[in-house]
């Protein structure tokens, strides 16, 4: 790795013996309150809790087009031989399907929707690119559970994100209700840095992607979390939107329920954290897991007449 290229590690992780605490080094709302649909009051709640939800929702008209989407990629037989497609770690059903964004138009215009981007921008201060994004389903009976994680821990390790100034933003296309596996926060978690232990395997994502191993807080750290912040259930009918802040701990249950439960994702970075080199010293991830060369500013234009 051409470590002298990249800027300094100020979060440094998986490479002590003992999980440690860091401090966070960067805002959490980068923007203020004129800039976008965000009241003052919404950007403070956001800046202590890390999360916002359902400030805006999308109806069931212009999900429809998103929802019949899903079903036609969860049948076709090309998309399931595709990289981008991963599947459960213990059967042949649907995990994720990665780069939506890139591949399919229907879920393109859902992740530059204007009304996800100028949420985005206002919290990152400026403009914005797409990181990542994603299908999560999570299929009645069969879908498993997502481990404890900060993202911003594997953003930062494996694919070389500097810095704390991107936002996940997940829009339910199912309803989300206790039992089928909703999404779980850790209030308040985002405030701090926590440092892993284990090395990284090289193509660690092959696994990850299935179930997390590296990167996944130890107990007595996650239970000092959860003393202190409790955990927040997000539940809510579909089209329900949350943004949640890119260190903010979260995870979910497998659904054993026969409901299913589909969101999907998609992660905003600023154009002024683009990716460097991991910072694990391995090769980067491939671009349909974290973009680096299509870094471009999401052009955007506000919808009229919108706002929470
Ligand atoms: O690898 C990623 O980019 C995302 N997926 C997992 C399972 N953990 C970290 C991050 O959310
Ligand atoms: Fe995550």
């Amino acid at each position: 790795m051409s470590a002298e290229l990249a800027p300094t590690d100020l979060y440094p992780s998986r490479v002590g013996e003992a999980p440690r605490w860091l401090d966070r080094r960067d805002p959490v709302v980068h923007g203020a309150a004129g800039d976008g649909p965000l009241s003052a009051d919404l950007l403070t709640s956001y800046q202590a809790q890390g999360f916002l939800t359902s400030p805006l929702m999308f109806s069931e008209a212009e999900l429809a087009p998103v929802q019949a989407e899903l079903e036609r990629l969860g049948r076709d037989p090309a998309v399931a031989a595709m990289p981008e497609t991963i599947t459960e770690p213990d059967s042949r059903a649907l995990r994720s399907i990665f780069a939506v964004h890139v591949h399919n138009p229907v879920l393109r215009a859902l992740c530059h929707h204007p009304r996800l981007v100028g949420v985005a921008r206002q919290l990152l201060g400026g403009e914005v690119y797409l990181h990542q994004s994603r299908i999560n389903f999570k299929p009645g009976f069969a879908g498993r559970s997502f481990d404890w994680h900060s993202d911003f821990e594997t953003w930062h390790v494996e694919d070389g994100m500097p810095r704390m100034r991107a936002v996940s933003c997940a829009i339910s296309l199912t309803e989300n209700a206790t039992y089928n596996g909703p999404l779980m926060v850790i209030p308040g978690s985002h405030r701090r840095f926590l440092a892993c232990v284990g090395e990284t395997p090289a193509e660690h994502f092959k696994q990850s992607l299935k179930r997390q191993a590296y990167g996944v807080p130890d107990r007595e750290s996650l239970a000092q979390l959860v003393r202190e912040g409790g955990i927040t259930t997000l539940t809510g009918p579909a089209g329900t939107v949350t943004f949640f802040e890119c260190n903010l701990m979260h995870g979910s249950n497998s659904n054993i329920s026969p409901l299913p439960r589909h969101n999907v994702f998609m992660v905003f970075n600023s154009v002024e954290n683009t990716l460097v080199d991991p910072y694990c010293g391995l090769a980067p991830r491939p671009p349909y897991i974290a973009e680096r060369a299509r870094a471009e500013p999401i052009p955007y234009r506000p919808e009229r007449g919108a706002g929470p």
